[in-house]
């Protein structure tokens, strides 16, 4: 049985959920590799691309508890913090020299902070480094900010593209199934509300990432419905430019799950590879799979190893390993061990000239 379907998948055929779920739970590590790497080949060669890019934790305070999470703090705590929009605005400029290609900016829900920060803090980011490319603030935090300033998250992504937000981060989407939602972040948005959000920037020419929790408590089952709804809403704006899955890092956090062993990792990918047919790329995030892991997913599906990222702070609250950030020459000699050719890329894919 999964014999045929890794022919129809070789072929480029279009999965069902049952038929990625069969190889999901039967197919060898070997055959599933062998398609995978089928299908990123004839999208992108050898090609594996990475970004020079910087990320800003504005503030850590979030008036959520979700399960997992080791970042969050409540205002009042010892090691709580929010950035001003000058501090923040500071942390790009402190770097004039480097050639950074696009700040990623996100953060906790901080009920202190007013409306105005985010496209102050947007502008302010867009001023300092014109040349790279604004990827801020997760769906969740959309819905928050339409909350906390009585308006349309419509008007919220206006407001924000109006002072340079370039495309949104895929964050926040975590694992759409509403009964494991209650489980592992009841007061976030909806996975259906995550979606809207994401549609709604499609259709207003903001691009968009997307994301997946895994190796916690979900099942395979909860996976492929995630990826089937990612798949659903690409057909019908192709607004995502990436989809990243993000291994359960298990440490410091009222979860308590094991998070996803080296195998299940690689699985991952490949059946990201296969079943999302849609999506041209596919990113090992090296931050929480760790670098070995993120090589090896360079074979098995993925074709972005995301960036030099500076100082990572969500993954590593919660125990990630991997350093806090790599040099471009790190990232490139990454990739040129595991076989591949590195291309350095910017926020929207397109390959930067050297
Ligand atoms: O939404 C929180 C996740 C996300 C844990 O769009 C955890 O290019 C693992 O979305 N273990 C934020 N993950 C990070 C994110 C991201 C990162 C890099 C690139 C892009 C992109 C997006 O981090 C949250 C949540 O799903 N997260 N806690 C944890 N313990
Ligand atoms: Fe807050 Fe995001 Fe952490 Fe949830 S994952 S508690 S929304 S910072």
């Amino acid at each position: 049985m999964p014999a045929r379907i890794l022919d129809k998948a070789a072929q480029g055929e279009r999965l069902t959920l049952d038929d990625a779920l069969i190889l999901a739970q039967e197919a060898d590590i070997h055959s599933l590799g062998r398609v995978a790497l089928a299908r990123r080949t004839a999208r992108h060669g050898r090609n594996a691309y990475f970004v020079y890019n910087q990320h800003i934790n504005y503030t850590n305070i979030c008036q959520n508890a979700c399960r997992f999470c080791a970042f969050s703090r409540q205002s009042g705590d010892r090691d709580a913090y929010t950035l001003s929009v000058s501090e923040a605005v500071e942390r790009v400029s402190s770097r004039r020299e480097d050639p950074i290609r696009e700040v990623h900016i996100v953060g906790g829900l901080n009920p202190n902070l007013p409306y105005e920060y985010y496209p102050e803090l947007v502008q302010g980011v867009k001023n300092a480094r014109p040349a790279a490319s604004v990827k801020a603030f997760t769906a969740v935090e959309v819905a928050f900010l339409a909350e906390r300033g009585n308006i349309s998250p419509r008007q919220v992504l206006e407001d924000l593209r109006q002072a340079g937000l370039d495309a949104l981060p895929g964050g926040g989407a975590e694992v759409f199934s509403p009964a494991l939602r209650q489980k592992l972040c009841p007061e976030k948005i909806s996975g259906q509300q995550w979606l809207n959000i994401h549609q709604l920037a499609h259709e207003l020419g903001i691009p968009s990432n997307a994301t997946m929790l895994f190796g916690h408590v979900e099942t395979w089952w909860d996976r492929l419905e995630h990826l089937l709804a990612l798949r659903d809403l690409q057909d019908r704006t192709a607004g995502f430019l990436c989809f990243i899955p993000l291994p359960y890092q298990p440490h410091h956090n009222e979860l308590r799950a094991k998070g996803p062993d080296g195998l299940d990792i690689l699985r991952m990918l490949a059946i990201s590879r296969i079943f999302l047919d849609n999506f041209a790329h596919l990113k090992a995030y090296w931050v929480m799979t760790g670098v070995k892991a993120a090589q090896m997913g360079l074979w098995y599906g993925a074709d972005d190893l995301d960036g030099t990222i500076v100082e990572e702070r969500i993954g590593h609250a919660a125990g990630a390993t991997s350093p806090k950030g790599m040099t471009r020459d790190q990232i490139a000699q990454a990739i040129v061990q595991s076989g591949f050719t590195p291309v350095e890329r910017t926020s929207h894919f397109e390959a930067v000239a050297q």
